[in-house]
């Protein structure tokens, strides 16, 4: 027997054994419609005297990714997830699943409700729910434990970690671990279970002991760590009930994880998630990438050096291309160290590890440059010096090699005119460490050729980057937002905020750093660099805080100087600078500014719209293609946090109209920085979404959409 009527599943019998076969590309994802093919699959097989084991199994490359995420927000609809799982769990016949690939969060569930459980190849496992705002909802946090214990399963699914197959057979959570195809492997268990050779059993008969200070150690741990977030702590209590009954436990269990499901912690991570894979439906994507293998990188300071470093793990050869001869060192040794730290962090096997190594070339001179099919520019931030090299570059590379800038805020149309092939130049905008951070801004210039910018995105997808479109114009899109949060968080600093108020507020909201302290990190001295170079163009009318200024007049660049808006000491924070607190009173006093008070909801709400509103107008302008592909950029680039979904998801949370309102009151202050984007009030008129605008654009994202 054999069928695949549902097209999502295959059964068929091979002598005693059932098989079901998922069959659902590409991840296998468990909706209605595959949760109910393997509902009356195993019904079928239940029926068939002739069946005495029934074998699930995965087809492609995974067993399954989990319960699909397009569903989230919908009506529960029978049969649902739990209902299946109890099934499997109460059948007389013995259930047994192979896994292979990945078998994540639902997927996990289901292979916990069967009765034996084999691991195929270098399968990973997981329940990551907590990454996406939830808990384990079909019985994982009530039969994980069962398996593995309490302490086991809380770090387990708080962390949302993966496991390999060896820590889950160490762990009781596998019985066997096989090679081979699933099929072959589940089949092989099954007749194992059916000669007695292999003992199957139900998990929900297991008892979990109580385990009081693992509880402890672990709400400690996520309320120290993860402060913010709701979903970790609450999956502790789904698996804290665990000790409970069975059915008591699935029931309480049941309620947390619709608790959840409701939540904006879950719609803004779920929100992140799509965002992530979004950002490549591109007009170029139906244009060929041209054949990259050897890549130039020319400087090497930071950015360079973490650029060649993601080059190289990315499986490239690279020339890293020094002008200054005594620096050549110093940039391999760069590079080493930067793959040493990836080794060490599990990044790259050792195999890896020496491959990359023995893949740099380190040169002083551009003529490496000529072999290269991408150079990618990363020297300082000089219009002049960038169209220099770029002249030259036109010579000395070779015919369809793409010449690529690292700018960061300057015109890729002006660097492209600086060569006669403009159709192959491209702004990669890499964000420091470029090794770690994983977006990349592709700056596509008027003359960038599709292919050029296809190019782009299967290189930046290769080194597992997010990348993103968008056109020209100064800082491109997360720089041109992050200077207006910057200016609002300024002007909150002279109007009587202090800048540990501000940083305190924003980390509250869910930032690693407030932007006082992120500037510190990044250097003072670079950041009026910028300014300096902009003064000339800067509106007279502008608001300008000299605070910045002042502080780097004493000497004090941040972090690496020891002071900036704080005081450091062997790296480590000390508090806020004195000396930086009288500069901003003084300052105060200068401009006869009276000293206001800001509740911490202003300084996000004030910091957030600002944000916001630079982003309508990056969208306005068409900087960024979606509103999607803005959120991606702020929360791949910019630390922005992730539980909260990106500016433009917060802005569908406020919503336009209240948006306009928040923005007219604040231009009380400050006429000139707060005005209210056009599309804003067209969006508040005909009551539009952003989400609304990702779908009118491309159709993609509107799944992930919770709205
Ligand atoms: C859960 O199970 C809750 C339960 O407790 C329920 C209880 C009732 N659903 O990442 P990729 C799509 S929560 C729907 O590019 P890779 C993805 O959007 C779930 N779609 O491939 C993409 O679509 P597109 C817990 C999904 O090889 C395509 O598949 N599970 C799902 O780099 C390819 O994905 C998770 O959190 C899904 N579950 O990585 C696992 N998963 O091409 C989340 C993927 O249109 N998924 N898609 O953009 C992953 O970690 C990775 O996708 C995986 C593959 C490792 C599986």
């Amino acid at each position: 027997m054999k069928d695949n009527v549902s097209g999502l599943v295959v059964i068929e019998t091979e002598g005693e054994i059932g098989l079901i076969r998922l069959a659902k590309p590409p991840v296998n994802a468990i909706g209605l419609a595959l949760r109910t093919a393997i509902y009356e699959g195993f019904k079928t097989l239940q029926k068939d005297p002739a069946v005495r084991a029934i074998v699930l199994y995965g087809e492609g490359r995974f067993f399954s990714a989990g319960a699909d995420i397009k569903d989230f927000g919908k009506a529960d609809i029978q049969p649902t997830l739990p209902h299946i799982l109890k099934a499997l769990n109460d059948s007389e016949k013995p259930v047994i699943v192979a896994l292979h690939g990945v078998a994540f969060g639902g997927a996990l569930e289901v292979a916990l409700a069967t009765h034996l459980r084999v691991g195929v190849g270098d399968l990973r496992i997981g329940l990551p729910e907590v990454k996406l705002g939830l808990l384990p909802g079909a019985g994982g946090a009530q039969r994980l434990p069962r398996l593995s214990g309490l302490a086991g399963a809380i770090d387990i699914i708080c962390s949302g970690r993966d496991v390999s197959a060896r820590e889950a057979l160490d762990l009781g959570i596998l019985d066997r671990l096989a090679e081979g195809a699933p099929r072959e492997a589940g089949i092989i268990a099954a007749r194992d279970v059916l000669a007695g050779k292999l003992a199957a059993r139900r998990t929900d008969t297991r008892d979990v002991a109580e385990d009081l200070a693992a509880v402890k150690a672990a709400k400690a741990r996520l309320k120290a760590k993860r402060p913010a977030l709701q979903a970790p702590l609450t999956a502790l209590e789904a698996v804290c009930a665990a000790t409970l009954p069975i059915d008591e436990g699935l029931a309480k269990e049941r309620a947390l994880f619709m608790e959840l499901m409701a939540g904006e912690e879950r719609a803004a991570l779920v929100h992140a998630f799509f965002a992530e894979r979004a950002t490549v439906d591109i007009p170029e994507k139906a244009a060929h990438p041209r054949q990259i293998d050897r890549i130039a990188v020319i400087g090497g300071g930071t950015m360079g050096v973490g650029i060649a470093t993601s080059l190289l793990i990315g499986g490239y050869h690279v020339d890293l291309i020094e002008a200054q001869s005594e620096r050549v060192a110093q940039a391999r040794a760069g590079v080493e160290s930067n793959l040493a730290g990836a080794l060490k962090r599990g990044k790259l096997t050792e195999q890896a590890h020496d491959a990359a190594l023995a893949a740099l070339d380190c040169a002083d001179s551009l003529d490496a440059a000529g072999r290269a099919d991408l150079v990618i520019e990363a020297i300082f931030e000089d219009m002049s010096a960038k169209t220099a090299l770029f002249t030259k570059l036109d010579t000395i590379c070779k015919p369809g090699a793409i010449l690529a800038t690292n700018t960061s805020y300057l015109d890729v149309n002006e660097i492209a005119a600086a060569t006669k092939r403009p159709q192959d130049v491209i702004g990669l905008h890499f964000f420091s460490p470029a090794h770690i951070m994983r977006l990349i801004e592709v700056v596509v210039a008027k003359e960038t050729a599709p292919d050029c910018v296809a190019s782009a995105f299967a290189l930046a997808r290769k080194l597992g980057k997010v990348p993103v479109r968008a056109e020209v114009c100064d800082g491109f899109i997360g720089n041109r937002i992050l200077t207006q949060y910057r200016r609002a968080a300024d002007y909150l600093l002279l109007d009587g905020a202090s800048f540990t108020e501000i940083d305190g507020a924003l980390e509250d909201f869910g930032f690693a750093m407030g932007p006082f302290a992120v500037s510190d990190l990044a250097g003072l001295d670079i950041a009026k660099a910028t300014r300096d170079r902009k003064a000339a163009t800067r509106p007279a009318e502008e608001r300008y805080s000299r605070v910045a200024d002042l502080i780097c007049d004493q000497g004090w660049f941040g972090r690496k100087t020891g002071q900036g808006y704080y005081v450091y000491e062997g790296g480590k924070q000390q508090g806020g600078n004195p000396g930086a607190f009288e500069i901003v009173a003084a300052e105060r006093r200068a401009l006869n500014l009276p000293k206001r008070s800001f509740t911490s909801e202003e300084i996000v709400s004030r910091c957030l719209t600002a944000m916001i509103a630079e982003a309508v107008r990056v969208l306005e302008e068409g900087i960024a293609l979606r509103p999607v592909d803005i959120d991606a950029v702020e929360l791949f680039g910019y630390g922005f946090p992730r539980h909260r979904g990106g500016p433009m998801h917060q802005a569908d949370l406020i919503g336009p109209a209240e948006l306009i309102r928040r923005i007219e009151l604040y231009a009380n202050d400050d006429p000139q920085f707060w005005q209210v984007p056009h599309l804003l009030r067209d969006m508040a008129r005909e009551g539009r979404s952003f989400a609304d605008l990702n779908g009118a654009l491309t159709g993609h994202v509107t799944k992930g959409s919770t709205k």
